[in-house]
């Protein structure tokens, strides 16, 4: 079947002065469907009444019912549907949950505001990316599960809690997208992802950090620095596809990095990335990541970005990423299906003017747009009818060339 973006591309009038990505960008947007706009604005005028007279745009509805105005409206992420009953994620391709938890932190507390602190500032953002030529709103579907029960005072209960509740998501087929909460929920995420892999197969793992976090044990119990020691454990986890991205400053603790050493996982620091170029890198990752494994985890640490980007978080450490260095990473990996990602360590009680928390949602939205780009979202499901629906929708999404590199 020939879609319409296929069908249309190159009858878009276009003149010969853009930027070769801004000319992609130009001419994708003539070709994104405005469907699902249409609909939420029709669903905005009959379940929050016509505007008052005086308004004259006829789309404004009395009470705000979908994505305007941004400052307006209950704060799930991107304006997505709170969805009460958690049985039903598996309706959806996407399902946000939070994990607030800070019980882990070993210096700044505040990770168990992050959900919130996310939440909050995603409500800046609309569906559609400029550059990625993706608007989320007409590809998939996303809701809001709300948090977690973590139990402040108990890790492992706490832990228990999040892989259960990691499991369910995916287990149902949504896409599970976790916001942190600090970086000890590495562990119980990726232990509820692998208890639903099938028999047999791996998982990988890529991680951004300036910090290992490879060690057993911290102040005598695990906390946010040992997730990968324990995940790592797990049988169908293999250390040799863990690959850690971004690691170095004055803040790695020798015991993880002699755990590191011995298990074989991955190290690239920052200056690796940079020099190797981030093409380069973002290859290698997927190649170890990949290697013998079945799926791939991302556990975004927003404290792999320089210090001065991430204020907001527990041990900021300067001489880290730069924004745009990160998201072109993200976007390589992505050419490559994920099972979920988690975005950790974001601390509103310390974050200056949300940055810290936009950066984690600009995070989550490149995942999201780049793996709808590249045809991993929606995901193929072949349970019922409206799953086949979605399968056939993907493949009309499949619009967007490769990049190159
Ligand atoms: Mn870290």
């Amino acid at each position: 079947m020939v879609n319409r973006r296929d069908r249309n591309k190159g009858k878009v009038p276009l003149h010969n002065h853009y930027g070769p990505e801004a000319r992609f960008a130009v001419e994708a947007e003539a070709l994104i469907p405005t469907t699902k706009l249409d609909e939420e604005i029709a669903r905005g005028l009959k379940l929050g009444l016509q505007g008052a007279d005086s308004i004259k745009d006829k789309r404004i509805p009395t009470f705000s019912r979908g994505e305007l105005p941004h400052f307006a409206g209950i704060n799930t992420f991107m304006k997505a549907p709170y969805l009460e009953d958690v049985r039903e994620c598996g309706k959806f391709d996407v399902a946000i949950l939070g994990a607030p938890f800070d019980g882990g932190t070993t210096y700044r507390s505040g990770t168990r505001f992050g959900p919130q602190g996310i939440r909050k500032i995603s409500a800046l953002y609309g569906p559609y990316s400029f550059e990625l030529g993706v608007d989320l709103r007409e590809s998939i579907t996303m809701c809001d599960l709300g948090d977690i029960f973590t139990i402040p005072a108990n890790i492992e209960k706490t832990f228990d809690q999040i892989s259960k509740g990691v499991a369910h998501v995916f287990a149902s087929g949504a896409f599970p997208v976790v916001l942190g909460g600090d970086h000890s929920i590495g562990y119980p995420t990726v232990r509820g992802v692998s208890q639903h892999l099938r028999k047999g197969q791996k998982l990988g793992i890529i991680h951004f950090d300036r910090h290992v976090d490879t060690q057993e044990t911290d102040l005598d119990e695990r906390m946010h620095t040992t997730p990968w020691f324990h995940a790592t454990n797990i049988p169908n986890v293999p250390a040799k596809n863990l690959v850690q991205v971004g690691i170095g400053g004055w803040q790695a603790p020798r015991p993880g990095v002699k755990v590191g050493r011995e298990r074989g996982t991955t190290i690239m620091t920052v200056n690796d990335v940079v020099e190797m170029g981030v093409e380069a890198a973002a290859k290698r990752a997927l190649e170890v990541a990949w290697d013998g494994a079945d799926a791939v985890w991302l556990s975004f640490d927003v404290d792999c970005l320089d210090a001065a980007f991430v204020p907001g978080t527990g041990w900021p450490e300067p001489g880290g990423f730069l924004p745009r260095e990160v998201l072109k990473f993200i976007h390589l990996i992505c050419e490559r299906p994920l099972a979920g990602i988690e975005v950790v360590e974001c601390a509103p009680p310390y974050d200056n003017a949300e940055i810290t928390a936009l950066l984690g949602t600009r995070i989550i939205c490149d995942t999201l747009g780049c793996l709808v780009r590249a045809g991993h979202l929606p995901k193929t499901r072949m349970r019922t009818t409206s799953n086949q629906g979605r399968a056939s929708l993907a493949q009309n999404q499949r619009v967007a060339p490769k990049r190159k590199g």
